[in-house]
């Protein structure tokens, strides 16, 4: 029986996310299925029983009559549920170790760089000035992970392993080892009031956009040793306010911010956030994943779904995430 042919629709990013990389690969791990990089490749419509989708243009998925799955190249879907065209056939969102293990590399570091104070330690090496300050345990330090998915848990979890006095707040309640667990709008204030470092690994969904504004940075801890709250941003730029966050950082309300994602990408030449000197900024490339690792996860779940077995990590329409 001829197996369900696989559609690739995929705009937009890295030169490691080329769509022609996409293709390749696939090609290679289903010789023996039809595989079609959109619109370059013919097929025929009622052949794909699969999409692979990154930023697909609105509508285009509406093509295929025999859709059976859609499989989201990233972990976040926001971008593709935001086609109110979308087939209602179940959408597939990447969870993998190598995504989860770059993520947790990302937050790592900047948590490290803000708590060892690397950016006053670069500019006295620029100045030749030999000025060590106090270096606080990690233990001093609360960081508080918005967002406990794949990704915050993760992080989380190392982060403690390090020392950091670390929290977490999601949507339900959670019981995770060694990190205080918050959870839903009752115990947000709660949540923000231990945190000297907050990292969001939110999804952006109708609740979540706008959720990193003034109220927010004005309600975390300023009893802290690094002298102010810090936020890290990698979830997606829509869950920040961008000019309350400028303000904030230019009031002081915020000490510092380390940004891997921004509402509108690729970051214009001319935004203020380039040269603010409280700013660490990255090019949303905090889990720029392999896609070797993730076409081997969308092959073996297309062919555990031909055994008739569950699809894993499929999205919650209804929530956005
Ligand atoms: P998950 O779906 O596994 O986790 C999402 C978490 O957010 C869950 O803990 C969920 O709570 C919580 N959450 C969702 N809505 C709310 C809300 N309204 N209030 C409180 N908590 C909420 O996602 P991942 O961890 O895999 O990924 C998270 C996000 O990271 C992605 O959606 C994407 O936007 C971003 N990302 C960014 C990348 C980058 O390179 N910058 C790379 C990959 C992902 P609960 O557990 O209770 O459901
Ligand atoms: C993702 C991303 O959602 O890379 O996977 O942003």
């Amino acid at each position: 029986m001829t197996k369900g042919a696989l559609a690739l629709l995929i705009a937009g990013g890295t030169a490691n996310w080329a769509a022609s990389r996409w293709r390749e690969r696939f090609l290679q791990r289903c010789p023996d299925r039809a595989v079609a990089l959109l619109p370059d490749d013919a097929i025929d419509p009622a052949a794909v029983r699969y999409a692979a989708i990154w930023k697909p243009t609105p509508g285009a998925l509406g093509a295929f009559p025999n859709l059976a799955v859609m499989f989201n190249l990233g972990a976040g879907v926001d971008a593709a549920l935001a086609d109110p065209s979308l087939p209602e056939v179940p959408l597939v969102r990447v969870a993998s170790d190598d995504l989860t293990h770059r993520m947790t590399e990302y937050v790592t570091m900047h948590v490290l760089m803000h708590h060892r104070r690397q950016r006053y330690l670069d500019a006295c090496q620029r100045d030749r000035i030999w000025a060590p300050q106090v270096q606080w345990a990690a233990s001093a330090v609360r960081v508080g992970i918005m967002g406990m998915g794949v990704l915050g848990r993760d992080a989380a979890e190392v982060l403690a392993r390090i020392g950091f006095n670390v929290a977490g707040w999601s949507n339900t309640p959670k019981a995770i080892p060694g990190i205080r667990c918050f959870a839903g709008a009752a115990e947000f204030a709660a949540f923000l009031a231990r945190t000297d470092i907050l990292v969001c690994l939110l999804p952006l969904t109708p609740q979540t956009r706008g959720i990193l504004n003034r109220r927010v940075f004005a309600g975390l801890a300023r009893d802290g040793v690094l002298g102010g709250p810090v936020l890290i941003n990698a979830g997606r730029g829509g869950l920040q306010v961008e000019d309350q966050l400028l303000a904030a950082l230019d009031d002081g309300t915020l000490n510092a911010a380390t940004l891997d994602v921004f509402a509108t990408e690729p970051l214009p030449p001319e935004s203020p956030f380039w040269s603010h000197p409280k700013l660490t900024l990255s090019p949303h490339n905090a889990a720029d994943t392999d896609p070797d690792a993730i076409s081997n996860y969308v092959v073996e779940q297309i062919e555990a779904f031909e055994r008739g077995e569950p699809l894993k990590n499929v999205v919650d329409r209804k929530l956005g995430y």
